[in-house]
C-alpha cells in the first residue's frame, strides 16, 4: 500500500490527501509533528533528503519528495493531468507558480499565527503579506474571466494552487478583496472526492 508522511496543519500534505481522496486510492499515513523535530530526525531524513513532508512511499519503497511531484506521479493517466503538451505545461507551469510566488508568502504567516508568534514577527509577516498580495493580483484576474486555471475544467492546477490560497486567511490575508478567488477556491472545494484539512467536528 502507498504511505503518506505527512504533518496535521500541512498544506502542501492536504494536496496529496485530497488527491489521494479523488483518485480513490487506499494509503497509509503517517503523521508527524514537526514542532517535536519529528521531521530531522536521522531516520525521516533517509525517507526525506529536505527532511519536510509531504513524502509518499511507492509499495516498492522508494519515495517521492516535493508536493508538486508527488502530485504529478499520482494523477499520470487521469484526467486531472492533461497529456496534450501544450495543456500538461499550463498546468505544471501554475503549481511552479504556486511554489515559486504563492506558497512561502501564503503559508508562512500563517504558521507564525498558529504558534502565535504573529506580534513577534509583525515585519517579517509584512513583508511577506506584500509578495503574497503581488502574487495573489495575476490570480484574482485569471479567475475573474475563467472558472478554472487551465482549459474548461478541474485539473491538478487548481487543487495545487487552491490549497494555501484557501488557508491564506489564517495567516493574517485580507481574503475579502479577492471575490474572483473566493468563489474559484470553493468550486474547487466542491469538486467530488475533495477532503477537509482536518476532520470535521
Ligand atoms: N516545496 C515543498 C515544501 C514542503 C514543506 O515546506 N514542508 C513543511 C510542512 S508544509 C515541512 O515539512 N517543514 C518541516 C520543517 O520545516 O522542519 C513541497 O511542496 O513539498
Amino acid at each position: 500500500m502507498l504511505r503518506l508522511y505527512d504533518s496535521r496543519m500541512s498544506g502542501n500534505s492536504w494536496k496529496i490527501r485530497i488527491l489521494l481522496s479523488q483518485l480513490g486510492l487506499p494509503y497509509e499515513r503517517v503523521t508527524l509533528d514537526i514542532a517535536q523535530g519529528e521531521t530531522r530526525t536521522p531516520a525521516f531524513r533517509r525517507i526525506s533528503r529536505f527532511a519536510r513532508v509531504p513524502v509518499l512511499e511507492l509499495e516498492d519503497g522508494r519515495c517521492i519528495a516535493e508536493s508538486g511531484a508527488i502530485l504529478a506521479y499520482l494523477a499520470e493517466g487521469s484526467p486531472l493531468l492533461p497529456t496534450e503538451p501544450w495543456l500538461r505545461a499550463e498546468v505544471l507551469g501554475w503549481m511552479f507558480f504556486e511554489q515559486a510566488d504563492l506558497q512561502k508568502p501564503l503559508a508562512l504567516p500563517r504558521v507564525y499565527h498558529l504558534h502565535g508568534q504573529a506580534a513577534a514577527e509583525a515585519d517579517e509577516i509584512a513583508r511577506l503579506h506584500r509578495d503574497g498580495y503581488t502574487a495573489l493580483a495575476p490570480l484574482e484576474a485569471w479567475v475573474e474571466d475563467h472558472d478554472w486555471l487551465v482549459g474548461e475544467r478541474y485539473t491538478l492546477a487548481d487543487l495545487a494552487v487552491s490549497v494555501y490560497v484557501s488557508l491564506a486567511d489564517q495567516g493574517g490575508y485580507d481574503m475579502a478583496r479577492f471575490g474572483a478567488i473566493r468563489r474559484w477556491t470553493a468550486r474547487v472545494a466542491a469538486q467530488p472526492g475533495w477532503v477537509p484539512l482536518l476532520p470535521a467536528g
